[in-house]
């Protein structure tokens, strides 16, 4: 290692500068002749299999999978899966292992038979067949979705012993193609009274959500594609709505009506639930933007650190106000920091990948992550995200995580 490794905060901890230089050394172990000569492989001595229609993950790679997948009980299709991002890295979740929220399970939708219908206080009430919104022009961008009820494990008064994706995994990342809603209002002809648009679902739940206009004109999309293929049925299809950067509550998959009111309709989805609870009793309604937030994702618990050495902490930053402006990390439990690396995607209401380097000396670490967005909103700790919250208010919990290091390169959730 050259003397230009230099950490930049406390413990180890490399910046953003040392980042590449300080992940080119050393887990590679040195070629020797023999094994350079040696015999093939099994795998090199017979072709391998045939193509197939679509595709799957190695066998050897059985953490691709979604994880804590769980129904309320007594039900089959109401609870939730998640993504397990201690498995994964870059900025896309595959549509395969992106988080399930269902109410009332997937509902088996022949497209033909359904229909969008738009109406309410609009001129001309419109209903769209699946076929005649792929008229329409698409748009698609690279954001995420994350559950108001993600990381609402952490509310609990000790740290759960539990991985990652299963902590935090109801937040996933896809590339959203679908018709600005925008084009479809304006189409219909809106009434001068219409300030609200309740849209619900044609799922069993039937999931409804009353949506303030001005989102519905200004990035919301009627989705069709995620990932450059037809959603998936677990994820709306044919088709949802997707608000990009707000509570996925709201982003009502299945979507069959949209109807455009003057206030709110108060649905059970906004009022019994999706509400927070405050310590004098109130809930606060319709907090629909989910805050600016990060994880690390590598190293997390259930991974070990084999020994010392260098290792690159990867994870992932988002805001649901715009772009992620920079991602703090420390090794020594939030008194000193180093600026993360970002990746090139750094995009509006999408996951950033960022990564350091850290050189582990063998002893006791706590490892954190801090995002600021753009609009300035920095991560906060947990002692403010817990403020004002009485026992069962779990959503919308952002704060910054840490995971504890062991001597013996153990990783677990604590608090700090
Ligand atoms: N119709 C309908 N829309 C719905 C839901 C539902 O159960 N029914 N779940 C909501 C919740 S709580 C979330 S977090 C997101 C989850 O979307 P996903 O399953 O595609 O991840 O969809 C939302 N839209
Ligand atoms: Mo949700």
């Amino acid at each position: 290692m050259g003397d230009q490794l230099i950490p930049e905060a406390g413990n180890g901890l490399m910046g953003r500068r040392a980042f590449m230089t300080a992940t080119a050394s050393t887990a590679a172990t040195l070629l020797s002749a023999s094994a350079a000569g040696a015999q093939r492989t099994p795998w090199m001595r017979a072709p391998g299999a045939p193509m197939s229609e679509s595709g799957v993950p190695s066998r050897h790679e059985a953490g691709l999978q979604r994880v804590l997948f769980a129904s309320a009980p007594g039900t089959t299709g109401a609870g939730t899966s998640a993504t397990p991002h201690e498995h994964l890295d870059g900025i896309i979740t595959p549509s395969r292992l992106h988080f399930e929220r269902h109410h009332a399970g997937i509902p088996d939708i022949d497209p033909d038979r359904h229909r969008l219908m738009l109406h309410g206080l609009v001129q001309r009430p419109l209903s769209f067949s699946v076929d005649a919104l792929h008229r329409y022009p698409i748009v698609s961008r690279i954001q995420f979705l994350e559950c108001s009820g993600n990381s609402a494990m952490m509310t609990a008064p000790e740290p759960p012993r539990l991985e990652c994706g299963q902590l935090h995994g109801l937040l996933s990342s896809s590339e959203w193609g679908g018709v600005p809603l925008s084009i479809l209002l304006d189409e219909a002809g809106l009434m001068p009274q219409g300030r609200w648009v309740v849209a619900d679902g044609a799922d069993a739940a039937v999931l409804a959500r009353s949506i303030p206009l001005e989102k519905m004109m200004d990035d919301a999309i009627v989705a069709l594609y995620q990932n450059g293929e037809p959603l998936r049925p677990a994820n709306g299809y044919p088709l949802r709505l997707f608000l990009p950067g707000w509570e996925g509550n709201a982003s009502v998959k299945w979507l069959r009506s949209l109807r455009v009111t003057d206030q709110p309709a108060m649905t059970k989805d906004e009022t019994s639930k999706y509400s927070d609870l405050r310590a004098d009793g109130s809930a606060e309604m319709f907090t629909f933007e989910m805050g600016v937030k990060s994880v690390i994702t590598t190293p997390s618990p259930g991974l070990i650190l084999d020994q010392p050495g260098l290792y690159q902490i990867s994870g992932l930053a988002w805001s649901g106000a715009g772009r992620v402006q920079s991602v703090a990390v420390s090794a020594d439990g939030g008194r000193t920091w180093a600026d993360a690396q970002l990746d090139a995607h750094v995009l509006s209401r999408s996951v950033t990948r960022f990564r350091t380097a850290w050189q582990w000396n063998g002893s006791p670490a706590t490892l954190l992550s801090r995002a600021t967005d753009e609009s300035g909103s920095v991560q906060p700790s947990r002692e403010v995200v817990m403020r004002d919250r009485p026992p069962g208010s779990y959503y919308h919990y952002n704060a910054i995580q840490a995971w504890q290091v062991s001597d013996s390169g153990e990783v677990s959730n604590v608090y700090v």
